[in-house]
């Protein structure tokens, strides 16, 4: 009954890495084209290598994945695949990010990553009817001259990237780390994220440093938002969203947060939930609005609301989300 209401909803992902979509089946297709040698033969095998329990060993297995990757075809094939699983779970609209230094520190240019990108956006929006935007990562275990130099090399693509956020480990690499390159993102009209993620050391001094320093648009993750009474309170009067992901949050902590959730929703915060990696993780959409609701027992309501808040707090004009709005009421 609820199973039926959830996969009916229409859905409104905020945070997804493309290079998290990479199912096992095109990973070791890919590989083959390509001639790029992995150490697994088997979906079985690749499958079985996904036993994290942590985000350093979730992170290894998936820069390994993104080796695969090399020709304009293949981003495209990827970000197909992606949109293709989530028109079929009603995801009516989708921010996605992509991680160019994951892919330019290979030897693959910018350009590349970008136009498959885009192009699958074109395709899917005319033969899915999901919309969709890029949000552009740093990498920040890397150094900052790093992103700076990759916020540069995307200006000529301004155009066709709605924000730009912050990921990999978060260990050691504060938002302050990369004051500089988000101002001049600002400057350059992108919007602005960040991953403040689960139980990381020092995560209420980050979230506070993504309010007072980067002046962010939005917060991924953000959890331990919840420990400070002054960070609830500035989050709910900037109206600003938390982007959770429940399945990953269980993979690398053990805990799904899925009692933070339900606080979020009680303190009016606008608390959206996603999938973050679905091909590493086993869950699209769907599958984490299902795990929140056996874990909280959510009313309809309930999960309209968290709808209501993706398409609230997403990146696209007053029209556009009024548009999306409509199909919830
Ligand atoms: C990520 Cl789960 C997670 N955390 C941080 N960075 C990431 N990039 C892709 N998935
Ligand atoms: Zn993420």
């Amino acid at each position: 009954m609820m199973e039926q209401f959830i996969a009916g909803l229409p859905k409104c992902e905020l945070h997804v890495h493309i290079e998290g979509t990479l199912e096992p089946e095109l990973k070791l297709t890919l590989a083959e084209r390509n001639e790029v040698p992995l150490p697994y033969t088997s979906i079985e095998e690749v499958r079985a290598a996904y036993d994290f329990d942590s985000l350093p060993s979730f992170l290894t297995r998936y820069y390994e994945g993104v080796r695969v990757l090399l020709k304009e075809a293949d981003f495209h094939e990827l970000a197909m695949g992606y949109l293709r699983r989530a028109a079929a779970q009603n995801v009516r609209y989708a921010e996605i990010f992509f991680d160019p230094q994951a892919h330019t520190s290979r030897g693959v240019p910018f350009d590349i990553v970008v136009r498959g990108l885009r192009r699958a956006l074109l395709d899917a929006e005319r033969t899915l009817g999901v919309r969709a935007q890029l949000i552009m990562c740093f990498l920040r275990d890397l150094p900052a001259e790093y992103a700076m130099a990759t916020l540069l090399e995307s200006l000529p693509y301004r155009e066709w990237i709605i924000g730009v956020g912050l990921d990999s480990d978060e260990r050691g690499n504060p938002p302050v780390k990369f004051a500089e390159v988000f101002a001049r993102a600002r400057q350059e009209g992108y919007l602005l994220t960040a991953h403040c993620d689960v139980d990381q050391e020092n995560s209420v001094e980050h979230i506070r440093q993504c309010l007072d320093v980067i002046g962010v648009d939005r917060i991924d993750h953000g959890v331990n938002a919840l420990e400070d009474p002054g960070l609830v309170e500035e989050i709910r009067r900037r109206g600003l969203g938390l982007t959770v992901c429940p399945v990953s949050n269980g993979f690398v902590t053990g805990d799904r947060k899925t009692d933070a959730i339900r606080r979020m929703l009680d303190e009016r915060l606008r608390v959206t939930v996603n999938s973050d990696d679905p091909a590493y993780f086993f869950a699209y959409m769907t599958e984490n609005l299902e795990v929140v609701h056996a874990a909280l027992d959510l009313t309809a309501d309930e999960l309209v609301r968290l709808e209501r808040n993706a398409f609230e707090v997403a990146w696209l004009p007053r029209l556009l989300k009024d548009a999306r709005l409509d199909e919830l009421d």
